[in-house]
């Protein structure tokens, strides 16, 4: 662990909008007062209706509700919108960059109201109404965004399926949501390759019944199969509509987004967020830890697919009446430099990545940064994984000139917002660590009975107690939701992550604990890359675990038993990844497969994952108790076949 301390520097204790000491006294009346505290903030967005309550929630076993602003009602794409015409219509939103370099665009706030007026008018027109579900499976270009504030401004559940999943993953995302409108585009484009987006969505529609609508955004004009009657053209469309739409009134607690995330068994959850508490967490947690003043340009480089665009590309920017730039493209096209030349490009102040991209540039040498001016930038983010801590230093040093801090921002997809992060103008800073919770977030470390840890400890990740931002349930199974975070350790939502708590009460993020992976900062079940495995008519049984990967954190490791009579070959093993990456997705890709006989199952047939995770991790010397198995030579048979793995 790295000892290396990088202490707030004098300019940015003063510069900053929090403090060192705002910071203790903030937090320590967000936790024993929350009601106050979140009172006081929830007034950060315009309300059309106030609140009068503000925090009602229980973690109680099979009692576990979270409301908060109950009684207030709102619009999110008025408080992004609407609320910032009077000041700030000429400003530019949000900047759009190209995949090509050639293509960009500034969209200022009244285009962006005029956009999304439109989408909303087409939307209605069509007959979504206030609750309706509606898919997104778009690629990053402003039609997203514009496409997401529709829903909002007509109390639509927007859910996104990222772009690069497959028809299959799409059509069962649908089903779950119940959505009877998408909205796609003919072709993404990335790197310079195009994705048949269309193509997927009518594949996926062959699996899946009733969705009535197809809209699709012409992006690259590429040739695509219009079917009568339920597809239409984007930009057709919106000619027959006006700008104006208005803004419904919906309630704190109404739901603004569904989106899909893996955990450790079954089929991906619909991860429920609802409007008040979730806008006003992401507004101001947006705000405080990227110290975002007037004038600033913001880039989070996530793709609006994951929640991380969600939050921090579109709502809390936008809620904050920020400059965000959004970037179709990724971080080697044309060339390794692309980043570093979209900063200087677009004068860029604060930037915000994942730890996996930078390790893929460190890889090509410092010059390719260098070579760049990066002069606007003034601080760094990281999320998604762990970040190394000779990842975090070279981040600094190369890309920020050894000037910037860094703020390593740990949450997920079901905590809307950040939970364990630096604010950059009060928390020292450690590289690898995502230091102090953010306001009105109760950390605790417990070990496997639940006991809760105290002072400098390590086990697992726990949060005590609500906060505005967490998810509501998982849509449509609450019982799942409480079976899923709360049943593990009573009282308090599991985060799944396990977690250091060091002397200064620092936090270090050490990684799932759960089935879960985390390759490249993408989420992934182990279970569903085993499910998609054991489709395969040669495959009789798979076991997945993650294994360190150098690029991606963790790579992708299956173990895959055949049916009698197959035989192991290269060129089954290309088939298989072939199969996955069209039943998921390219993202879940196996980066190893090993063709095993058999694998490591108790007497009661329960795959031993911790023996599979350690052959994986070349540590077989240390594999611990194996005698419950069913049969252990099954293991000296994994061991020395192990050099087979590709
Ligand atoms: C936002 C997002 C969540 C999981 C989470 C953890 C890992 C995210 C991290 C981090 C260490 C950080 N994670 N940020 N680990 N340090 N700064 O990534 O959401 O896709 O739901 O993933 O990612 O393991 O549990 P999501």
């Amino acid at each position: 662990m790295s000892e290396h301390i990088h202490k707030v520097t004098e300019e940015w204790a003063k510069r900053a909008l929090i403090d060192a000491k705002t910071y203790q006294e903030w937090y320590a009346q967000s936790v024993t007062d929350p009601d106050t505290f979140w009172g006081e903030h929830g007034k950060r967005i315009d309300w059309f209706k106030p609140y009068t309550k503000v925090k009602d929630t229980s973690f109680a076993p099979g009692n576990v509700f979270i409301r908060w602003f109950e009684d207030g009602t709102l619009n999110v794409a008025h408080n992004c919108i609407d609320r910032h015409l009077p000041h700030r219509a000429n400003q530019t939103a949000i900047i759009w960059e190209g995949d090509d370099p050639s293509e960009s665009k500034h969209i200022t706030y009244q285009e962006l109201h005029d956009r999304v007026g439109e989408l909303a008018n087409v939307l209605r027109n069509r007959g979504v109404e206030k609750g309706d579900r509606v898919t997104l499976y778009l690629p990053m270009i402003p039609e997203a965004a514009y496409a997401m504030l529709a829903c909002a401004r007509i109390g639509a559940v927007h859910t996104i399926v990222f772009a690069g999943f497959s028809p299959d993953s799409l059509a069962s995302r649908i089903e779950d949501a119940g959505s009877k409108f998408v909205i796609t585009a003919d072709e993404g484009l990335r790197g310079g390759r195009k994705v048949p987006l269309k193509a997927n969505v009518d594949a996926a529609l062959k699996r899946v019944a009733g969705v009535d609508h197809v809209l699709v955004v012409r992006r690259t004009g590429g040739d695509v199969d219009m079917e009568p009657g339920r597809d239409v053209w984007y930009h057709e469309a919106i000619e027959q509509v006006t700008t104006e739409a208005p803004a419904v009134e919906v309630n704190a607690e109404d739901p603004l987004f569904i989106l899909y995330t893996s955990g450790s068994t079954g089929k991906p959850k619909g991860v429920l967020h609802t409007t008040g508490g979730y806008l006003v967490y992401a507004s101001m947690t947006h705000q405080y830890v990227f110290d975002y003043q007037e004038g600033d340009v913001y880039w989070c480089t996530a793709d609006v697919g994951w929640v991380t665009g969600h939050t921090y590309i579109v709502y809390g920017p936008l809620a904050n009446g920020a400059t965000t730039l959004m970037f179709e493209g990724v971080p080697t096209y044309p060339d390794i430099s692309r980043f570093w030349q979209v900063v200087d490009k677009h004068k860029v102040n604060i930037f915000y990545t994942a730890p996996t991209a930078i390790r893929s540039l460190m890889q090509a040498g410092e010059e390719p940064v260098k070579k760049t001016s990066r002069a606007s930038l003034r601080l760094l983010g990281s999320v998604g994984e762990p970040i190394n801590p000779e990842v975090w230093e070279w981040y600094r040093r190369v890309v920020g000139d050894d000037r910037t801090p860094i703020v390593d921002t740990w949450w997920q997809t079901e905590t809307g917002g950040f939970l364990i992060t630096p604010l950059p103008g009060a928390i020292d800073l450690k590289p690898g660590s995502a230091t102090l919770p953010f306001f009105g977030v109760k950390p605790a470390i417990v070990d496997s009975e639940g006991k809760v840890l105290e002072g400098p400890a390590e086990g697992n990740l726990v949060i005590t107690d609500s906060w505005p931002g967490q998810m509501r349930s998982i849509y449509g199974d609450h019982k799942r939701f409480e079976e899923t975070y709360f049943a593990t350790y009573p009282g308090s939502y599991f985060t799944g992550d396990g977690a250091r708590r060091d002397a200064d009460g620092y936090y270090w993020i050490t990684g799932r604990v759960d089935d879960v992976i985390n390759v490249s900062g993408h989420r992934m079940g182990t279970a569903e890359v085993e499910s998609a495995l054991v489709a395969h008519p040669k495959v009789s049984e798979a076991a997945v675990v993650g294994y360190p990967h150098d690029i991606k954190g963790q790579g992708i490791y299956a173990y895959v038993t055949l049916m009698e009579g197959e035989e192991p070959s290269d060129e089954l093993r290309k088939e298989l990844v072939a199969w996955v990456r069209r039943e998921i997705g390219p993202i879940a890709s196996p980066d190893l497969i090993q063709f095993a006989p058999g694998l490591p199952k108790t007497r009661s047939g329960k795959i031993m994952r911790r023996i599979l995770r350690k052959i994986a991790e070349d540590e077989f010397g240390n594999l611990g108790d194996t005698s419950t198995l069913a049969d252990p030579s099954v293991v000296d048979d994994l061991v020395d076949n192990r050099q087979n793995r590709h």
